[in-house]
């Protein structure tokens, strides 16, 4: 259980050209004797880049529960020779079913939701996709702070509507001179805070510890943060430490002229009282792509015309996806192969 397996695959050899994406699988002249048998079985668990996936079945013996009508049957078919998960969310429950499995891929930088614990217990290696997807976060978090405060959903209706030849649009305001909170300052956050600088934001932030090399202020206390900032960016891990960190007191902190803008995760905001924030003008605005049980949406926060949602999709872009299925990739292979791992989280 959780053993490595060290037999030379050969996947970084011609004919594989892992490398260079032309995958294909060996002819039999190609094979070494014996080697064409010891693919190693694979499950994937969540959709992944389509270029990925094509890599991944010519490299591994794919099985899938994605789209899958019966799971469960594609599991207890697997169980015994699936070695690996390729894509995440893998509980206590699914490892139980797994007894031979070594390594969970998980698809996306954040591993909350696998059971790491449990994991660990197993002696089952996790790795993540770190950095491929900071850029289109960061993109995606300054896009929605452009909507909120120039209201562009709104303003795109109101075109569509015919309402311009009725008078014009409410006047809005600019990020530019404002004081952006930054809770949490990893590689995403440096991303995010690097990109409202250029748009004249004034950053400040708060985290685990003050990082000497950062030229921002740092606050140590999250209310005192909320409190000096005009807007406030949530994107720090989901963890214990972080459970709804964003609780109804910095909220109250961050006030009736500020805006809530959460890329992380939706259990670091506390919901219900964001929405009576939100409904009773205790709070101006807020930006949102990831929501408390999603894909659920509470139906107040639907009526809301201060909040700009999104479908949790802040690595949803081409390039991301590809890059975070690459390394999905490199790390299985780096593990069959008995290499370093490229990005090891557990
Ligand atoms: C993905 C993410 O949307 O990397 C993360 O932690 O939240 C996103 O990249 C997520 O992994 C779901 O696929």
């Amino acid at each position: 259980m959780g053993q490595r397996s060290t037999i030379p695959l050969g996947y970084n050899r011609a004919p594989y050209s892992y490398w260079t994406g032309t995958v294909r699988a060996p002819t039999p002249e190609e094979t070494k004797p014996g080697e064409a048998s010891i693919r190693p079985t694979i499950l994937v668990t969540k959709p992944l880049a389509r270029s990925s996936l094509k890599k991944l079945e010519l490299l591994f013996d794919v099985r899938s529960i994605v789209n899958a009508a019966d799971p469960d049957a594609v599991m207890a078919e697997g169980a015994q020779t699936i070695r690996a998960v390729a894509g995440g969310k893998v509980s206590a429950a699914l490892m139980e079913k797994l007894p031979r499995l070594e390594i969970i891929a998980n698809e996306g930088v954040g591993v909350d939701t696998t059971d790491i614990a449990a994991a660990k217990a197993r002696g089952i290696v996790v790795t993540n996709t770190p950095d491929v997807l900071n850029v289109a976060v960061a993109e995606l978090t300054v896009g929605l702070m452009l909507a909120l405060a120039r209201t562009l959903p709104q303003a795109d209706r109101f075109v569509r509507d015919g309402k311009w030849n009725d008078g014009m649009f409410p006047l809005r305001s600019q990020l530019h001179g404002k004081t952006v909170g930054m809770l949490g300052l990893g590689r995403i956050g440096k991303e995010i805070a690097r990109r409202l600088e250029s748009f004249g934001m004034t950053v400040v932030y708060f985290g685990r510890s003050e990082q000497a090399d950062q030229p921002y202020r740092y606050f140590s206390e999250l209310v005192e943060m909320a409190k000096a900032s005009d807007w406030l960016v949530v994107i720090a891990p989901a963890s214990k430490a972080t459970d709804g960190i964003v609780s109804r007191e910095v909220i109250e902190a961050l006030g009736p002229a500020g805006r809530l803008v959460n890329v992380a995760r939706g259990s670091l905001v506390d919901q219900s009282s964001l929405i009576e924030a939100l409904s009773s003008g205790r709070l101006a605005g807020a930006a949102l792509d990831v929501f408390e049980s999603e894909p659920g949406v509470p139906a107040q926060l639907l009526a809301l015309d201060n909040v700009v949602l999104s479908p949790h999709m802040g690595s949803r872009t081409e390039e991301a996806r590809e890059a975070m299925g690459q390394l999905v990739i490199d790390n299985l292979v780096a593990h069959f192969e008995g290499g370093a791992l490229p990005s090891r989280v557990a």
